[in-house]
């Protein structure tokens, strides 16, 4: 089944069956993937799945996955690798002198406002975070960040340094596209670099 095969054909209750050895992109190669799947088609598609599920205790605040960010060696090569290789489409591209780093925004051929991006970032310099990333990782590329998209981030930032959680900038700071962006420390957050970014109105990349 392949990927387009697998969005054209929801089944009506927002589930759809699985071939025994899943070809699914997003189960593939996993053991224990599941042989039911839930369908980004099926829950656009299914009100009742939406409801069922429920909204988050913060959804005010909270959206969605923005990016998984990855640092790479070369972003020419990871754009390449991306877009010929596994079919992602380049959805953006920029420098951000500020915080060392030459960026590329890929995504799915639909992009739907809430679909998570791959956010590839190559150190512009020797001082970068990126580059110390790299250095610390063995000199290899891999995923240095998870970033959620907020609503408000001055609210999200808020909530997060009451629950604890230091964040990395008093304020917060311009990111991809002109976004606002925060950084939770590692260190709080169970290991994992977190950002926070509120996009400029209406400003995801499509
Ligand atoms: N993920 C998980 N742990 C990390 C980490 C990461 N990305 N970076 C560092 N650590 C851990 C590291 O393993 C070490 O743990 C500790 O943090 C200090 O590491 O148990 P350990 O060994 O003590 P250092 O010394 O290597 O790093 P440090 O100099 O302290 O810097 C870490 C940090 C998080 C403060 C720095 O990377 C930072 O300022 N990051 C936020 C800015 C950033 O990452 N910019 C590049 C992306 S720009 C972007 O995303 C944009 C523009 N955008 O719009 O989305």
């Amino acid at each position: 089944m392949s990927p387009a095969s697998y969005r054209a054909a929801p089944s009506r209750v927002g589930l759809t069956i699985l071939p025994r050895r899943a070809t699914n992109p997003q189960t593939r190669g996993l053991a224990h993937a599941p042989q039911l799947a839930f369908t980004p088609l099926a829950m656009r598609h299914c009100p009742r799945m939406r409801t069922k599920l429920g909204p988050m205790d913060n959804s005010d605040i909270f959206i969605c996955i923005d990016h998984v960010g990855y640092a790479v060696l070369n972003l020419d090569d990871a754009i390449e690798f991306h877009t010929k290789k596994l079919g992602w489409r380049l959805l953006h591209r920029e420098t951000n002198e500020e915080q060392g780093v030459e960026e590329a925004m890929l995504g799915t051929s639909e992009q739907l406002p809430q679909s998570a991006q791959v956010q590839l970032l190559a150190p512009l310099n020797d001082s970068s975070t990126i580059a110390k990333w790299i250095a610390n990782n063995g000199g290899k590329g891999g995923i240095q960040q998870v970033c959620y998209r907020v609503a408000d981030i001055d609210k999200a930032s808020e909530q997060l340094r009451s629950a604890g959680v230091r964040l990395l900038y008093t304020e917060p700071k311009i990111g991809t596209g002109g976004s606002r962006i925060q950084f939770a420390h590692p260190k709080d957050t169970g290991g994992i670099l977190l950002e926070i970014v509120e996009p400029v109105a209406g400003g995801h990349h499509a």
